[in-house]
């Protein structure tokens, strides 16, 4: 099988980037960045391959796949690693990465689209009760986590963790990580795929600090 996974910098196919990297696929990885120059998300040849003109974008022998979450589903399924086949196991594993992907990335969303459109006199306002949603996320977070660590499943880090560790840097310094949270960053952060993504994408990782 041959892969190339399409990526922006930090963003959520960060996380994908480095799922591939911890099941020893391979990519051959493409920096994609905003607008429609060489290597444009908007670029006529992107759109070729992900007429969303988004990232994560994966191919597996030259098809494509979007969606992150599902991306990394099918990749851990082929490989056996991050989710479990079956059960409860499974079934807490794909709640935590849905979180990410459907709850928590989208919050994040939100206080980006806000950046972007709405007019500054609002903005402020706007951004504090988007960035408190947010914080009330990290907050549920630390106490399941509490409860049941040091990874989002337990004992064993699951896909979710690599998400979580991946959005948890965008903007670290408007939230207040609690210690659980910080060492789930700490462990992601440190393993080796996440560092080959983090040197290969040229991102510091903060949020862990
Ligand atoms: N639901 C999609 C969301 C993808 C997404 O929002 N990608 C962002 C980066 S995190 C992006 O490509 N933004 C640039 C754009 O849409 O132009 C997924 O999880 O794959």
């Amino acid at each position: 099988m041959s892969y190339e996974l399409y990526t922006k910098a930090g963003s959520c196919s960060m996380a994908v980037h480095a799922v591939m990297n911890e099941l020893g696929l391979n990519p051959k990885i493409n920096i994609m960045e905003a607008g429609d120059g060489p290597n444009g998300l908007k670029s006529s040849e992107y759109l070729k391959v992900n007429a969303r003109g988004n990232v994560p974008c994966m191919t597996e022998n030259g098809k494509p796949m979007i969606e992150g979450a599902a991306i990394i589903t099918y990749l851990c399924d082929k490989e056996g690693k991050l989710i479990p086949k079956s059960g409860w196991e499974r079934a807490q594993a794909l709640q935590w990465l849905m979180f990410c992907n459907a709850t928590l990335h989208p919050a994040y969303g939100r206080t980006f689209w806000t950046n972007v459109n709405v007019p500054e006199a609002a903005r402020e306002e706007t951004l504090k009760n988007a960035r408190a949603q947010i914080q009330g996320l990290w907050d549920f977070v630390e106490a399941e986590l509490g409860k049941n660590g040091p990874y989002l499943c337990g004992k064993e880090p699951t896909a979710g963790d690599f998400l979580i560790t991946t959005i948890a840097n965008w903007n670290p310094q408007n939230y207040k990580f609690g210690p659980k949270c910080k060492a789930l960053f700490q462990n992601i952060s440190a393993r080796p795929s996440y560092q080959k993504a983090l040197a290969a994408e040229k991102v510091e990782y903060k949020a862990a600090a």
